[in-house]
């Protein structure tokens, strides 16, 4: 099929769809000029984010970890949404059951004005105390190293889900369940690498949804999508309304 038709199709099947489940991932926020985790400009080449993304490394080093976020909250306090965040906002304003499920700890979903979101992995934007586990909005740019709680005085930590870490129960029960009752799932910029966020294709899949993936470049998921349209997030997306 030509990409028109891929894309036609895809407009039909979202248009006629009562309940749209959507899956984002770096790719979203790459035309915001964000890194991605595994691109060519990728955090993981500059820092081994599997080195530093983990309770082991902050345990070890958290100064360290700090300096990490301190200098990703630098990069993303100069980012805005681009027209694929946009896009997913009216997408959610004109679809009766939606939920747009993020990888994505930047922030990006909810400065665009997106409300029915599951961030998997958590928000960047904000800080949990170790010792008594008061989760705080913190914005500060740079972060102050090794913050303190002003309640208990315990260390805080980024709000983030690391390697080996589990992730929100509810946060994850809602997004499975998501993509267990939607009929059109959409899959934005991710490279399906990660569990258990990867395991919400194939369930969507199981549940006989149409799952349409948008990507710079193949992955593991386009063999197995009813449709897979390549190209740019903030061009592709908005084509889909
Ligand atoms: C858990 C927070 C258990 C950190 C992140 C072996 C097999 C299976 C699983 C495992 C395994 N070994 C280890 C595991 C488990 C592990 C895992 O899945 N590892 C992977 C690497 C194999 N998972 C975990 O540890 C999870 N926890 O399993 O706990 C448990 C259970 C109970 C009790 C205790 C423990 C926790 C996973 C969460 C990790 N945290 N982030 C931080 O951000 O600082 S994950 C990290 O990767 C980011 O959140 C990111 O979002 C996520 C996924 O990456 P992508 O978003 O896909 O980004 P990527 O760069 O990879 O791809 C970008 C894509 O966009 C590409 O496809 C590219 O082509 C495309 N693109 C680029 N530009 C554009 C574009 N597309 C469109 N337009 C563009 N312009
Ligand atoms: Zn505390």
């Amino acid at each position: 099929m030509s990409d028109h038709a891929l894309l036609q199709s895809a407009r039909a099947q979202l248009a006629s769809a009562r309940s749209i489940a959507v899956l984002t991932g770096a790719g979203i926020s790459a035309d915001s000029g964000v890194p991605t985790f595994r691109g060519a400009d990728g955090l993981w080449r500059n820092y081994r984010a599997e080195d530093l993304a983990t309770p082991e490394a902050f345990e070890r080093d958290p100064r360290l970890v700090w300096e990490w976020y301190s200098w990703r909250r630098e990069i993303l306090a100069t980012k805005t949404p681009n027209a694929a965040h946009d896009a997913l906002v009216r997408m959610e304003a004109c679809t009766e059951d939606f939920r747009l499920i993020t990888q994505n700890v930047d922030g990006l979903h909810r400065l665009a004005g997106s409300q029915r979101l599951s961030e998997l992995h958590g928000d960047i934007w904000k800080v949990r105390c170790t010792s008594c586990r008061l989760v705080i909005d913190n914005r500060d740019v740079p972060l102050s190293l090794l913050p303190h709680c002003h309640t208990c005085g315990g260390l805080l930590r980024p709000h983030i889900v690391w390697f080996g870490e589990a992730l929100d129960q509810q946060i994850l029960t809602d997004s499975i369940r998501a993509v267990e009752s939607c009929d059109v799932m959409v899959i934005v910029g991710t490279s399906g690498l990660v569990y258990p966020a990867a395991m919400l294709m194939p369930a969507a899949k199981a549940n006989g949804a149409f799952v349409i993936e948008i990507n710079l470049d193949p992955t593991p998921y386009s063999s197995d999508v009813a449709l897979s349209l390549q190209g740019r997030a903030k061009d592709l997306v908005p084509l889909l309304l």
